[in-house]
């Protein structure tokens, strides 16, 4: 196996490494390689840097040395470095969420002239779920209404009332688990600016304390996400089945190449809409039109709503421009690596930021304006059009490596499919499959791509061993498009992998789909912020069935868990009840008792727990385990 081979699983990547190597580029692949060994005290969560006397390091055996200079032990250590992973995660999330929240109300205020709310029914629904009153009201009232909620979740400073989007997304035992245990959050600033007073030297020194104080951050990452995925769909439309590609062969070599990266799809969907209309520009400069593809989270907001094809996940991110036919590279917030830049000088590539809070040095920046955003956009595809005009014909390289992707499973979506089944009560073609043992229950695939393993392998294994145990499988963020590169997101993904209950249902949704494509092994549910869709997936799955989420057979896995996001959405899932497999070692060993209360104690309080394993075929045995186990609790009670 050639060092290529051993770094990804992803075919198309190959090449594209070897280019760098020519070139002399080193990839985060290279750099993660020479991090190695990794520092065993930062590996293992026993290195605090809260203060500067430090950094102290936990020598157990070494006096004086077992515990950091102020006296705290390593589960003080461990327990504050990880609850401050999270409230970076929630922040992130939470932030995004705030920005569409603002956008939203500017439109309801008539102050913007590019965005209007397009899915008025998504609307309807927030506003009557949030308590928003809509009877004989104006669209724009209601719209501002459910956007001034959202953006009250973020600055309210009592403790009361609790957050809007959770009170009204989760079931009844949950949020009686949520009050009971303290860890329900009023407000998402107020609860951050607590996380980070909390583990400020010499306080909190119970890492029980702390950790539920880190659940409480992890609920306003639930909370920011879901508000962000609401009216992110209200402003752009809730996503509906598409048909789309997937891999660096959607990177064309007789077009305008624009990669949409990043995060928040408030410029991206500009993008989309101002690439329509300037497709005569780009023929005018020799191109045969305008290619969008998209690179992680903003990658899958607009492929749910508008099928843009997916050139690559968070760590083949450098490989688009080693293809030599990237004209720009057009970056919001999040998962963005600065390396870009460096590497873009090897080539025409423009890399274009956009947001006040990510720019990095030597790149262009363009500050989106969401007064003039489709100007915004024109602009930079304005520039890419230049660029293609200065790109090397005799560079471009695109590995031909493409798969067909069926996405845009908003849970919208989902339902109306199921509805064709059974017209009554949806749900229930899922419940009923469970419970007739065709399929073993529901696992959601989330999170990032982490090189400590080899990209993207994780993700496939546990992927197609859950399958071949009937697991219905949803997805997210970079695990969705890992799927996606592979050819997991199709009807050929199901021939070849999906155990035959699996197969049963499927097939049946096929029959009443009224889609002209199979539907696919795994079901995209969009971006990182999407996990949301999940989680009412799963509790409608526990309302139909009477119980809470934490009875039902619904597992998480995180399978290249990498972002702060990603730990504060595991996080969250676990106090939803729900256990959550991550396929990478957290740095929280270096403290027993926090490895303990994570993956064992916390399902006595919650139900849900951390199962931390890198292996992928001994993650879905366990993860198999635990959801036959649930099953057959649930039908001990029936
Ligand atoms: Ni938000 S957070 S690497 S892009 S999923 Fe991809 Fe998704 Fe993780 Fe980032």
């Amino acid at each position: 196996m050639s060092d290529f081979e051993k770094y990804t699983i992803d075919i198309a990547a190959h090449p594209m490494l070897e280019r760098a190597k020519e070139l002399g580029f080193l990839t985060t692949f290279d750099r993660a390689k020479a991090q190695e060994p990794r520092c065993n005290f930062g590996n293992t969560g026993i290195c605090c840097r809260i203060c500067i006397q430090g950094p102290c390091r936990i020598l157990p055996k070494k006096p004086g040395a077992n515990k950091g200079i102020c006296g705290a032990a390593d589960y003080t250590i461990v327990a504050r470095n990880t609850v401050r992973l999270i409230a970076g995660g929630a922040a992130a999330h939470s932030d995004h969420g705030r920005h569409i929240a603002e956008t939203l109300l500017h439109v309801a205020e008539g102050k913007l002239k590019d965005y209007r709310v397009t899915d008025v029914d998504k609307l309807m629904t927030v506003a009557q779920k949030i308590g928003v009153a809509t009877e004989g009201r104006d669209v724009n009232a209601i719209a501002r209404d459910v956007a001034q909620a959202a953006l009250d979740e973020f600055g309210r400073v009592s403790e009361y009332p609790k957050l809007t989007w959770i009170t009204n997304t989760v079931t009844e035992g949950r949020l009686k688990k949520f009050n009971e245990t303290t860890i329900m959050p009023s407000g998402i600033n107020l609860s951050l600016a607590g996380l980070l007073h909390q583990t400020h030297v010499g306080n909190d020194a119970d890492p029980i304390n702390l950790i539920f104080t880190g659940l409480k951050a992890a609920l306003c990452d639930y909370d920011g996400m879901h508000l962000a995925t609401d009216l992110s769909d209200i402003l752009f439309g809730t996503g509906v089945p598409v048909v789309t590609e997937a891999n660096l062969g959607s990177i064309k070599a007789d077009k305008v190449n624009i990669a949409l990266h990043g995060h928040n799809p408030l410029l991206s969907q500009m993008v989309v809409a101002a690439a329509k209309e300037m497709q005569a520009e780009a023929k005018a400069a020799g191109a045969a039109g305008i290619n969008l593809v998209g690179i992680c989270c903003t990658g899958n907001e607009v492929l749910m709503r508008e099928g843009v094809a997916i050139a690559t996940n968070f760590a083949t991110q450098e490989l688009a421009i080693l293809t030599g036919a990237m004209d720009a590279m057009v970056v919001d917030v999040q998962c963005i690596m600065p390396s870009l830049r460096s590497l873009a000088e090897c080539f025409h590539t423009k890399i274009v930021t956009t947001m006040p809070i990510m720019k990095i040095p030597g790149s262009y920046h363009y500050a989106f304006d969401e007064y003039n955003a489709l100007d915004s956009a024109k602009n930079i595809i304005r520039l890419a059009i230049n660029a293609y005009k200065e790109r090397d014909a005799s560079r471009v390289s695109i590995p031909q490596i493409k798969h067909t992707v069926v996405a845009g499973f908003s849970l919208e979506s989902l339902m109306s499919i199921f509805k064709n089944i059974n017209p009554d009560n949806p749900i229930r073609v899922i419940t009923d499959a469970i419970k007739a043992g065709e399929i073993k229950g529901v696992a959601l695939f989330a999170g990032c791509n982490n090189l400590k393993g080899q990209h993207d392998n994780n993700h496939t294994e546990i992927a197609k061993g859950l399958a071949r145990n009937d697991v219905f499988l949803v997805a997210t963020g970079c695990a969705a498009q890992a799927f996606a590169k592979e050819g997991l997101l199709n009807g050929e993904g199901v021939a070849k992998y999906a155990g035959e209950g699996l197969k049963k249902f499927i097939g049946r949704l096929n029959e009443k789909s009224g889609l002209t494509a199979d539907l696919p092994l795994i079901f995209h549910m969009g971006s990182c912020v999407d996990n949301s869709r999940s989680n009412d997936f799963q509790t409608m799955i526990a309302n139909e069935m009477g119980v809470d989420v934490s009875d039902i057979p619904y597992v998480a896995t995180a399978p290249e868990a990498m972002s702060e996001k990603s730990v504060a959405i595991g996080s969250y899932h676990v106090a939803m009840g729900t256990p959550t497999h991550v396929g990478v070692i957290p740095p929280l060993t270096g403290s027993s008792l926090v490895h303990e209360v994570v993956t064992k104690i916390a399902e006595d309080v919650f139900g849900g727990f951390f199962i931390f394993e890198a292996d992928p075929h001994k993650a879905v045995n366990r993860l198999v385990e635990v959801l036959e186990e649930r099953t057959w609790k649930l039908a001990m009670r029936a």
